[in-house]
């Protein structure tokens, strides 16, 4: 981690996103890579653009990943002490020279059923990821702008589980920034953060780990947008609420 862990959560107040995190070594993300590589060959790309969702639980690098004590430090900063972790989601993004594969703008707790609505991601870059290949974008402080009501993308290549993306005329583009990692750095974000991610034009893969964290009081009340439920488990802290089954560690230490 680049910055101490007070100036992390007074900036993740303030912009609803902090980013160029160090969390894993070159040799490290190397190692992830390489396994993330050996699953895209089992499973083809196809699957892998979107389709390999709380892999955690039965591929051991993603739980090693996603539960990292670095990357459970740096989520505690932002959210607090009490952490689970909710659940895991490639987003890999091929050469794309058409441009037609996109992430349209939205918020990500809209369709997640959670009350309160409060949940909170690390991205964690396994390629370097920047403009060119279509680096996540986000609308700083618009975290504090209260949930927004989500139309359908009219372009074709959305790649959200329901189309779903904030009308045009909320989103102030002129204000976004665009989020480059090196491989192995990571940024979080806010789950009421705007935020999208445009067409992969370069020649390069762009594949990012998101990891998702909720605090033990948000409980689910409606289905998720793939319609399931929620078992999430208790990385750090105390967990009063018992909203959730106890959901084993899939891989202990
Ligand atoms: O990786 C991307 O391009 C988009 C990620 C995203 O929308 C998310 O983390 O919620």
């Amino acid at each position: 981690m680049t910055i101490a862990p007070s100036d992390l959560t007074a900036a993740y107040e303030r912009d609803g996103f902090v980013t160029r995190l160090r969390i894993f070594s070159d040799a490290e993300i190397a190692g992830f890579r390489s396994q993330f590589d050996e699953l895209e060959a089992r499973e083809g790309k196809e699957k892998c653009q979107i389709g390999l969702q709380a892999r955690h639980m039965d591929e051991e690098f993603i739980w090693r990943m996603a539960a990292d004590d670095r990357v459970v430090d740096a989520i505690s900063a932002c959210m607090g002490e009490d952490v689970m972790l909710l659940s895991t989601h490639f987003f890999c993004k091929y050469p794309d020279p058409e441009g037609s594969k996109f992430v349209a703008w939205h918020q990500d707790i809209t369709y997640w059923g959670l009350e309160p609505p409060e949940a909170h991601t690390a991205w964690i870059a396994v390629d370097d990821a920047d403009l060119a290949n279509g680096c996540m974008q986000v609308i700083p402080g618009s975290h504090r702008d209260g949930i927004a009501e989500h139309g359908k993308s009219d372009g074709a290549g959305n790649l959200l589980s329901i189309n779903q993306e904030i009308p045009d005329e909320l989103v102030d583009k002129s204000r976004a920034v665009p989020i480059e990692l090196h491989a192995g750095e990571a940024s979080i974000h806010n789950g009421q953060l705007y935020h999208a991610s445009f067409p992969n034009t370069s020649q390069r893969r762009r594949c990012g780990l998101t990891v998702r964290f909720i605090p033990p009081e948000a409980r689910q009340v409606e289905a998720n947008s793939t319609g399931q439920q929620w078992c999430p488990i208790l990385l750090r802290g105390e967990d009063r609420h018992h909203h959730y089954p106890d959901t084993a560690v899939p891989f202990p230490s």
